[in-house]
């Protein structure tokens, strides 16, 4: 009996306790009603835009968002409370007008460009023009309006507590400040979850800010809208302290008129069509390797025995990888140092090869089949010079044909072509870059990539004569062991590319430069198993095994290098067909290939490597450095010697000082754009 008159009190205590935070809630909700009313109004907005135009699953379950978005709605809503109630609403009204209006902006840009807007943009009056034909041709779409019903909301809310009298209420300037300092507290916590659940990925691509799509999907629209305003920013206030000593040092740097060296190359290739194919993370490891006696690159192992194959070339990119690479190609300058050249400084003056080849009368293009706005292309591609981009509104993209970040590369080559052929018919010269884009990390849809065995097959003939086949797993599920089996599918892809240009007859007068863009950031223990594998065991050798091959820190940077080729149809047999050892790295592609096609740049940071030969030094934008006879760390002052010749500390100091002033002068002449008023 005892037992049930506790047990019936503790029910009543709960039920009171319930009833009480009942009351707490519903008479919070009822103060608090515009604040309220503003928070879920703009969460509404934000997660229409993302469900309107980022379509997978990933987006749809995403939480993090919302998480995000209240931790800005919520801060930006707290001062609210600082006003006075009569005058709070205008507050909220100016905060919705705000937001709403970034909706409704990346929802009329979204349905142009495929991607979301950025205040960089607007300092371009050419953008500004075409932001103006969006609006008028999107105008009417009733997604686009869509934003205003959420906005209608609070303005009915208005009435609504006007008439109930809320504004008159008197509320004491400390009750105020409590009140804001509680709403500034809860939206901290939403702040700091959110903050403490980003994974590193999140972080770099934050803080890079290039993939918008990615952005906006993990983290919301306001805080990408915020993100860019930033980033915006940040490159105006770098360049506008230290133009003059900036300015100095350039002079200083290129003040011995060079003479223009010859070579048995010069203007070899004068008046000839090219091909750039962007090789996605293509690294020269791949090439010349077998499993099973299948070549994992049969394209670029023939090309490269047939045209001119550069077997010591090095990437030379930063955190900005694709962009990087082709801003390095195409400049013949090194990646800034803060931020990328593609995103923060494409409104720069550069000497580029386009442009150059514009001067020769040609007609440039470059095609990607992903999103035009990725790695800021759109905009930076046009200050390269390119007459044209063809971006993923120009291919017909599906599911079908899509293998990881995009348009598989066999479907993008093929769609090229007709392209192509368009542009071979009006124009006489033409140089066009094709970027691929299926060899990207993390190499995961093998399923796509076409059979491909990455293990060890052998037949074993045993005692009694009988004949067994046995399999042993080798690189089979591992990181480098999938990038095989998707440079495979890229190689094969650019192997159908080229037959299909040799029918049409575009290779005749044609010549093909490849270059991979950087390394694949594959891990350093799977190198290891490659090279010391047990098969035995299904393991990895020992150190102490005889057989065992180190692969240290030193062996995987140099591992890293990429394969430069260029490759004419008739090239067999000729000057140009050879491999060249040199080291060299991307800066000296301009200066290279401009000896041969006729064109100049005398701000280009590399060498024509058949004028400097065994001389040069590859520097790299973390301030290492290589040379035929060492790789150097500079972080850790130490180097690894590549050849039997002495060192010495007067050759390292040398290329120190190079490889400072170099990287120094570089990042100042995108900064500060110091190109735009050079002769
Ligand atoms: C994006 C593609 C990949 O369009 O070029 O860029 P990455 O991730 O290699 O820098
Ligand atoms: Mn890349």
């Amino acid at each position: 009996m005892k037992k049930k008159i506790i047990k019936i009190k503790d029910k009543l205590i709960k039920e009171i306790k319930r009833a009480k935070k009942e009351h707490l809630m519903r008479k919070y909700i009822k103060e608090n009603k515009l604040f309220l009313t503003f928070v879920l109004t703009c969460l509404i907005n934000s997660t229409m835009i993302r469900f309107f135009t980022i379509h997978t699953l990933e987006n749809y379950l995403s939480i993090k968002p919302l998480i995000g978005d209240s931790a800005i709605l919520i801060l930006a809503g707290s001062f609210g409370y600082l006003f006075k109630p009569k005058n709070r609403f205008k507050y909220y009204l100016g905060l919705e007008i705000f937001f709403t209006a970034i909706c409704m902006i990346n929802s009329v840009y979204y349905t142009f460009y495929t991607s979301f807007a950025s205040l960089s943009m607007l300092s371009l009056t050419q953008y500004l023009g075409d932001v103006g034909d969006a609006v008028v041709q999107n105008v009417i779409q009733l997604k686009d309006l869509l934003y205003l019903i959420p906005f209608g909301f609070l303005i009915f809310m208005n009435i609504k507590l006007k008439k109930r009298g809320y504004y008159k209420k008197v509320e004491l300037k400390q009750e105020r400040k409590k009140k804001t300092i509680k709403a500034l507290t809860t939206g901290a916590v939403f702040a700091l979850v959110f903050i403490i659940t980003m994974n590193s990925l999140d972080v770099t691509r934050f803080a890079k800010q290039w993939n918008r799509e990615y952005i906006v999907m993990r983290f919301g629209i306001y805080i990408y809208q915020f993100n860019d305003a930033v980033t915006s920013v940040k490159p105006k206030i770098n360049s506008m302290f230290g133009y003059d000593k900036a300015n100095r040092s350039f002079k200083e740097y290129f003040k011995d008129e060079k003479e223009v060296q010859t070579n048995e190359y010069t203007n070899i290739f004068e008046g000839k069509n090219v091909i750039v194919i962007h090789g996605e993370s293509m690294q020269t490891n791949a090439m010349n390797r077998s499993f099973n006696g299948q070549e994992v690159t049969p394209t670029l192992n023939k090309l490269a025995s047939e045209g001119m194959f550069f077997s010591n070339f090095y990437s030379q990119v930063s955190v900005g990888t694709s962009s990087d690479a082709e801003l390095t190609n195409t400049t013949s300058l090194m990646p800034t140092q803060s931020g990328t050249a593609f995103v923060s400084y494409f409104n720069r003056t550069y000497i580029s090869t386009p442009k150059l080849l514009k001067e020769k009368g040609y007609y440039t293009f470059s095609m990607h089949g992903n999103a035009a706005d990725f790695w800021n292309r759109r905009a930076m591609h046009e200050s390269l010079g390119y007459d044209k981009f063809y971006s993923k509104k120009d291919y017909d993209v599906n599911t079908e044909n899509t293998i990881g970040l995009g348009i598989s590369d066999k479907a993008f080559f093929s769609q090229s072509i007709p392209k192509l052929e368009k542009i071979n018919e009006k124009h006489k010269n033409w140089y066009g870059l094709f970027i691929m884009l299926s060899n990207h990390t993390p190499f995961s849809d093998t399923e796509k990539y076409g059979e491909f065995p990455v293990d060890i097959k052998e037949t074993v003939t045993k005692e009694d004569g009988s004949v067994e086949e046995v399999t042993y797993p080798y690189m089979e599920g591992t990181k480098l062991g999938n990038y095989f089996k998707s440079v495979h599918y890229a190689d094969s892809a650019l192997g159908d590319f080229m037959n299909e240009l040799d029918e049409k007859g575009l290779l005749d007068n044609t010549v093909v430069i490849i270059y991979g863009d950087h390394d694949a950031r594959l891990p350093k223990a799977d190198y290891n198993r490659l090279n010391n594998y047990d098969k035995e065991n299904d393991s990895v050798l020992s150190k102490d095994d005889p057989n065992y091959k180190e692969y240290d820190s030193y062996q995987y940077e140099l591992g890293r290098k990429v394969p430069f080729i260029i490759w004419t149809k008739d090239s067999k047999g000729t000057n140009l067909n050879r491999e060249v050892k040199n080291v060299m790295g991307m800066y000296d592609v301009m200066p290279t290939i401009g000896n041969m096609f006729g064109y100049y740049n005398k701000y280009a940071l590399g060498h024509d490597i058949f004028n400097i030969n065994e001389n040069n030094i590859v520097v790299f934008p973390n301030g290492n450095w290589v040379t035929n006879k060492m790789y150097y760390n500079s972080q850790k002052e130490e180097y690894l010697s590549l050849t039997d010749e002495a060192i010495t500390q007067d050759e390292i100091e040398k290329n120190e000082e190079y490889s400072e002033k170099l990287l120094n002068v570089s990042n100042n002449m995108i900064v500060f754009d110091l190109l735009k008023n050079a002769k």
